[in-house]
């Protein structure tokens, strides 16, 4: 199973923390990626793969397929256990859409910190931004409060929110000091293989260029 990634993709993060904590083999292949031109010029294997041309994508044998959650779908069906969903249909429901807000609310949010965007934006919609960040962090902060991970059980919304709140650090939008829940759930994320290995990797290709990041 081959992986094609970016150094510095959150979508491809979520699905190699799945595949390490399903105990999946699989090998990664980096697109052309730099932090000037950024995925300048297209990877020819994904552009086959995805029209849109972005990563992740997964070849499986016959199967090749793109988009995180739908890959993260397919490794749930191939390696049912450990379950990354939760059983009970409500909760699987809410970890669901927890993982689609992360990607798709919070993390636009933190993509307007990126170096480069903000002349390209409006006036105001920079500060719009980092308050939509912080508000974010306060709501999973409440989600949190008595709960170990998001969804009850650790699952497959810890891993993309996880993902996605490492961009917002080290973009120098850390959540408030005083989110304690949030502290103690990274905290513990931290203990894991996946983080460790997956994001302590993208921290280290940061630092190497120059750029302060830590898990
Ligand atoms: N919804 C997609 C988003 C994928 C995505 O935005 N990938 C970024 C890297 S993290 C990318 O390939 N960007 C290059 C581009 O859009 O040209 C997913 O969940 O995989």
């Amino acid at each position: 199973m081959t992986i094609f990634s970016g150094p510095l993709s959150m979508f491809g993060a979520k699905v190699e923390m799945a595949a390490i904590e399903k105990g999946i083999v699989w090998e990664r292949v980096f697109v052309p990626f730099e932090l000037a031109t950024l995925y300048e010029p297209k990877s020819i294997e994904v552009a086959r793969v995805y029209p849109k041309k972005q990563v992740p994508v997964l070849i499986h044998e016959d199967l090749e397929i793109f988009d995180s959650t739908q890959i993260f779908e397919y490794l749930e069906d191939l390696q049912p256990t450990p379950a990354l969903w939760p059983q009970a249909i409500e909760l699987r429901a809410v970890a669901r859409m927890l993982e689609l807000k992360s990607d798709e609310v919070f993390f636009p949010k933190v993509v307007c910190c990126m170096p480069g965007r903000r002349s390209q934006m409006k006036d105001g919609e920079h500060g719009q931004a980092v308050a939509a960040i912080h508000e974010y962090f306060a709501e999973m902060n409440a989600v949190l409060e008595g709960r170990e991970f998001l969804a009850g059980n650790f699952c497959y919304a810890d891993i993309a929110f996880y993902s996605a709140q490492f961009f917002a650090r080290f973009l120098r939008q850390p959540p408030s000091a005083d989110l304690k829940n949030l502290e103690r759930w990274r905290q513990s994320m931290n203990q894991r293989e996946s983080v460790r290995r997956v994001m302590g990797e993208m921290a280290s290709y940061l630092t190497a260029h120059d750029i302060e990041a830590e898990i």
